[in-house]
């Protein structure tokens, strides 16, 4: 595709956008994080997948642009929450491994977070273990940014093959398991079981532990009953503008 050039076009005019997806807490009663995901629809081309968007940026050297773009976006949103009241609620941002290897995302962010006077806590990066086994490029950030204080998810959990190790190479602060072990787990026996493996793997090293790709209402009932607390899913609610995130909280207080 020869995208890379609206790319920058988008970049410089802001038609990129941010979207925010609710991760319930409470077995679903209240928001306590939002997950930013990019959007980019192109004008021909219609909507361009994330992967999409990341591998265009990098091939165009626009990586520390993008990267900086959907940090600002995420500023914004926890400026909003901290002035509503809602400075518990912790926003959390995908970076992935060729961006966490190419630019120095521990000296942008933690440099924008502190220009901004946002507490660091309020910040969650999730990586993949991709991310974390490509220690010589990563390590070094990725501990700067956790001594800090910003938060680690380790996303998709359950999924790659040294799931393990990784956890503890990155202390990380949560466990995502990967929507292919959650979504359908109430009529999958094995799902139920890993899921319920990965629960208490998590009890056992004192992370919290996330579920991605809750679709229905009894997939949630069964992570409930299971001791699963916090939960995330087109049933809970879909990735949406800003705005709308905002009211959808609003309407739930
Ligand atoms: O939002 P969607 O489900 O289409 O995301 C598809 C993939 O793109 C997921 O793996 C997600 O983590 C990733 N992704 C979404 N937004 C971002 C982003 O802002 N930065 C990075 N690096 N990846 C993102
Ligand atoms: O890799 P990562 O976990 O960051 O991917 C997040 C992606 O998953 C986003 O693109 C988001 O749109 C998508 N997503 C969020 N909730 C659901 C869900 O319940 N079902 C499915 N199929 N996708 C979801
Ligand atoms: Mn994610
Ligand atoms: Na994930």
């Amino acid at each position: 595709r020869d995208c890379e050039r609206d790319l920058s076009r988008a970049l410089a005019e802001g038609t990129l956008a941010v979207w925010f997806q609710p991760i319930f807490g409470q077995a679903g009663r209240e928001v306590a994080g939002l997950e930013a995901l990019v959007r980019w629809h192109h004008p021909v081309h219609g909507w361009i997948p994330p992967g999409d968007l990341i591998a265009a940026a990098s091939a165009a050297g626009l990586t520390e642009s993008l990267l900086r773009f959907i940090l600002e976006q995420v500023c914004t949103m926890m400026l909003t929450l901290r002035a509503r009241g809602l400075g518990d609620v912790r926003v959390a941002m995908n970076v992935s491994p060729r961006e966490m290897a190419q630019i120095a995302v521990d000296e942008i962010v933690l440099g924008r977070l502190r220009a901004l006077g946002l507490p660091l806590p309020m910040l969650e990066i999730e990586i993949t273990e991709e991310t974390a086994l490509d220690i010589e490029a990563t390590q070094g950030k990725i501990a700067a940014l956790s001594q800090a204080g910003i938060r680690l998810a380790l996303d998709d959990f359950g999924v790659g093959y040294s799931a393990l190790a990784s956890l503890r190479a990155l202390r990380a602060d949560r466990i995502k398991i990967d929507r292919s072990l959650v979504t359908g787990l109430t009529a999958v026996d094995d799902k139920r079981g890993l899921v319920q493996a990965v629960l208490g793997l998590g009890r056992a090293l004192g992370l919290d532990v996330v579920a991605e790709g809750v679709e229905t209402a009894e997939d949630r009932a069964t992570l409930e009953a299971m001791g699963c607390r916090f939960m995330q899913g087109y049933h809970l609610g879909r990735p949406a503008p800003a705005e709308a995130t905002l009211r959808m909280m609003a309407d739930l207080q």
